[in-house]
């Protein structure tokens, strides 16, 4: 149970100096530029217990309040894998053949994505990101703020921790996603936020050679 009030405890922050500094951001960035989406993952099943830890990494993502507004739902029952492979696919391929806009499929037709996600067979683990719109404590409704923001920094971090301890995974959200509560049987106030297949990619696994944007094209000075 959350408590009301708080009590302020020291924060003994770890301050470095500037020369660890520089090397930890290089590093840091280094290691992220090896993070990519994927999408032909193996059958190789998870090391124990390294899927926890990197839920536990994204529970310590700040939130509005400190609701933290999120449920993460792991799936490796393979008959409930091919239930939402069979869901999102049926979504998807309505998706691609009519819902789509023509300005939509000529943004995806690079990568190559289709309606059809074997993946979701495949892989040994589906998380699915629920993010809590409102909670319910003692029968009443009880507001969450910034619910989007929230829920997306845990994501964040959760990509992040994924990608260090050495899994890889697809941000996929089958669109629309209501399919996945009765699935998974989650209260009305919580949404499915992005469905994470998580494992590792196959062995000759090819990803699109996109690029990202320089410093100088995202990163605006203003003053002095
Ligand atoms: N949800 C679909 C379509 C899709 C949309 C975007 I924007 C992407 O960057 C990739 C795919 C799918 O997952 O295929």
């Amino acid at each position: 149970m959350t408590e009301t009030k708080y009590r302020f405890v020291p924060y003994l922050f770890p301050r470095r100096d500037p020369d660890e500094m520089r090397a930890r951001a290089v590093a840091w960035r280094r290691e992220l530029e090896t993070r990519r989406s994927v999408r032909d993952f193996s059958a190789d099943p998870l090391p124990e217990g390294v899927l926890e830890e990197c839920i536990r990494a994204a529970g310590l993502a700040p939130s509005g309040a400190n609701r933290q507004p999120w449920t993460f739902v792991v799936v490796t029952d393979p008959g409930l894998k091919r239930r939402i492979r069979e869901a999102a696919e049926k979504e998807e391929r309505e998706l691609y053949e009519r819902r789509i806009s023509d300005e939509w499929r000529e943004a995806l037709e690079p990568l190559g994505t289709t309606w059809e996600k074997p993946f979701l067979e495949t892989v040994p683990a589906i998380v699915v990101l629920f993010r809590h719109v409102y909670d319910v404590e003692e029968g009443q409704k009880r507001t969450n703020y910034y619910t989007q923001e929230s829920v997306g920094i845990a994501l964040g971090f959760f990509l992040t921790a994924l990608h260090h301890a050495g899994l890889c995974t697809l941000t996929h959200t089958p669109s629309p996603m209501g399919f996945l509560s009765d699935l998974l049987g989650r209260p009305k106030n919580e949404k499915a936020y992005v469905l994470l297949p998580i494992g590792y990619p196959v062995q000759d696994c090819r990803v699109p050679d996109i690029g990202k944007k320089r410093l100088e094209e995202i990163l605006v000075r203003v003053g002095g």
